[in-house]
This record gives structure tokens, C-alpha cells and sequence, in this order.
């Protein structure tokens, strides 16, 4: 800030302290269970992810365990776990899919 106006007075800051809103990794768990394909089908519909990257990322979580699908704002992220949960639960597959902050 510059005191280019002649006078002696203190200089305040006055810039407000903006706050971004925290993000939440949205994760996906592999399992023993759920068909490889179901987890692709899971990744293009909620995720809008294409489906060569679909299978990249579904090949992770089963080698690696988990993989992080997308980062979100928190009631994005909410939606799209409740989603993936209700989706694999309507169709019997174990699916876990859980959000983290990041
Ligand atoms: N591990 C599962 C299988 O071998 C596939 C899978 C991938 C499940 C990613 C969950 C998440 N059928």
C-alpha cells in the first residue's frame, strides 16, 4: 500500500481476508466383488469422465486400492458419493466410494 498523499498517517490493511471454500477428494475403494466394467460404467456417468480414462482410473483402484476420482466443493462431493452408493447398492455391488478434505 503507498502513502503517496502528503500525510503522516498509519496505513492499515485493509484487503478483506477472502476464504476459498475447502475441497474434498472424492474417492473410490476397490473390493473383491464389484465387476470391473460396473466401476468404468460408475466413473463415465457420475463422474464425466471418458472411457479410456475410466478404465485407467478403474485399474488403479484395483491395483493401488483407491484412487482419488475428483476434487470438489463439499456438497458436490456429497452428491456424487450418495450417488455412487445408492447406484452400487440398487444394483448389489459392495462398492465403497468416500470423500476426504484435502
Ligand atoms: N477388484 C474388482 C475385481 O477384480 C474390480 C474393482 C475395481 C472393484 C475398482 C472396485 C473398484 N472385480
Amino acid at each position: 500500500t503507498r502513502d503517496d498523499d502528503g500525510d503522516l498517517g498509519v496505513i492499515l490493511e485493509t484487503r478483506p481476508k477472502t476464504k476459498r471454500p475447502p475441497m474434498y477428494k472424492v474417492m473410490l475403494l476397490n473390493d473383491d466383488y464389484t465387476p470391473m466394467e460396473f466401476v468404468v460404467t460408475v466413473l463415465e456417468r457420475f463422474f464425466g469422465i471418458t472411457h479410456a480414462q475410466a478404465i485407467e482410473i478403474m485399474l488403479t483402484v484395483h491395483k493401488k486400492g483407491l484412487a482419488v476420482v475428483g476434487v470438489f466443493a463439499y456438497e458436490i462431493a456429497e452428491t456424487k458419493v450418495t450417488q455412487v452408493m445408492d447406484f452400487a447398492r440398487r444394483h448389489q455391488h459392495p462398492l465403497q466410494c468416500t470423500m476426504e478434505k484435502e
